[in-house]
């Protein structure tokens, strides 16, 4: 089984239902009024972070998501249903990135924890709201909008408090196994481990616990893709600790030196963890070299602990000195969550044009061009109707303040407007 923690998926919220556009029919009445009801909303598209799935790969087979359409309205001023919303659910320590601008939709660091990845698209208003004095048969109702739609890059990253870094062969999985639950592979070779593992670490009275992720080594060169290259970093760049796991026989300094180097060129603010060096194998070299080699390590600044993960010595120290010098959890999110995407919508900013054509009789006409400020948004809405709207739309864009805008630039009475083809005179009534 492929370790699958990056995933591209494809979310289309639903779209709205249109309004009705719709007459009141009764006996003996010849004509009346407008009783069109509004469209239901389209499903949104949400994703949830769920406990007890480690990977992405659940999600695997299924790479789009698209939730309902709203029903439509209908006449007698019954409006249509809202469509269901989709809740994918996805592991704990999962962050969502827009595919295409590379922002972050949602960083799911809590079970449970929900977020909007694609909105449904509201419901069209039925044709009975805009009936007014002047107004009294609308023949006109607004369609649904459009869901959102885009695609999302899935990156998992697991969520544990303690994370082991070191070079191959140095002894972290033998560490993870000594100190925690979990069985990982261990064997006299470089690269054993493959993937990530988590394990969970209890102290003596089982009353305080913390999880210890074990990452494939890494080596001097890793950020150019050597080895397995620093893809696997991203699984303790959230960790709260950082322990350095060095083997005590093969120049201690050096390693420690190469390892800083990989982590700051993945990311420099994982040099600011906190972090504690475990000089590992012990057992191999006399106390000469042992002494040596703590001096050496000494001048990182880091404390440095002697260990050896074979033979079970100073690992009860070690443990200790994990559960001190582990960050407040609480405290620590504060200051790493990530920023997610604000839910603001970016209208174009509004561009007015002034063209000169020549009318059907021969005369120049001026003629705006509009674009921008939302106003060909909101004429797509009546896209069904958009003669009977005209009237209707030149009213509201008036109000919006296009007309004020038209004035400021130049316009003229008989000037005329033109939105997305849609044509109408402008008036200067002040
Ligand atoms: N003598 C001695 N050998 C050790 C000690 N710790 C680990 N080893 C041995 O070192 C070898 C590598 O150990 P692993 O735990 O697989 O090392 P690793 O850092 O996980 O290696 P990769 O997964 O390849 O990055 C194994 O043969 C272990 O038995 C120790 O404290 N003393
Ligand atoms: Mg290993």
């Amino acid at each position: 089984m492929a370790f699958r923690d990056v995933l591209e998926i494809e979310v289309i919220g639903g779209n709205g239902g249109d309004g009705s556009m719709s007459f009141h029919r009764a006996k003996y009445m010849a004509k009346g009024g407008p009783d069109g009801g509004h469209g239901g909303k389209g499903g949104t598209i949400w994703l949830r972070a769920v406990e007890g799935v480690e990977s992405l790969e659940r999600l695997l087979g299924r790479r789009k998501f698209k939730a309902g359409t709203g029903n439509g309205g209908e006449g007698r001023l019954r409006n249509g249903a809202d469509a269901e919303d989709i809740i994918i659910d996805v592991p704990v320590g999962t962050t969502a990135f827009d595919a295409d601008t590379g922002k972050v939709v949602a960083d799911l660091t809590v079970a449970g924890q929900m977020k909007v990845v694609a909105k449904g698209g509201a419901g069209g208003r039925g044709n009975s709201v805009f009936a007014s004095s002047t107004r009294q048969a609308p023949r006109f109702a607004e369609i649904g909008v459009r869901g959102q739609r885009r695609r999302l890059r899935l990156e998992l990253r697991l969520i544990a408090d303690v994370g082991l870094v070191g070079y191959p062969n140095a002894g972290k999985s033998s560490l993870l196994a000594a100190l925690s639950n979990a069985n990982p592979m261990i064997a006299a070779y470089p690269f054993t481990t493959l993937s990530p593992i988590l394990g969970v670490v209890s102290d003596k009275n089982d009353t305080e616990r913390f999880t210890l992720a074990d990452i494939p080594g890494i080596i001097e060169g890793a950020s150019e893709g050597k080895g397995l290259g620093l893809e696997f970093l991203r699984h303790i760049s959230r960790t709260r600790l950082l322990v350095y796991v060095i083997d005590v026989a093969v120049d201690p300094a050096r390693e420690l030196e190469a390892l800083q180097g990989e982590l700051r060129s993945y990311d420099p603010t994982l040099l600011e963890s906190a972090a504690l060096i475990a000089l590992n194998k012990i057992d191999t070299v006399d106390e000469e070299v042992a002494q040596q080699a703590e001096t050496e390590l000494a001048l990182s600044g880091l404390p440095v602990l002697r260990i050896s993960a074979a033979e079970r010595t100073g690992l009860e120290t070690l443990k200790q000195a994990l559960f001190e010098l582990l960050p407040n959890r609480e405290l620590w999110s504060q200051t790493h969550a990530l920023e997610e995407e604000s839910d603001v919508v970016v209208v174009a900013p509004l561009n007015l044009e002034l063209t000169q054509e020549i009318n059907r009789d021969g005369e120049p006409e001026r003629v705006w061009i509009v674009t921008g400020g939302g106003f060909e948004e909101k004429l797509e809405r009546f896209a069904r109707h958009l003669e009977d709207a005209a009237e209707y739309l030149s009213g509201l864009f008036k109000r919006q303040g296009l007309y004020n805008a038209l004035r400021r630039v130049g316009a003229q009475a008989g000037d005329t407007v033109d939105i997305g083809g849609m044509r109408f005179e402008y008036f200067d009534e002040d």
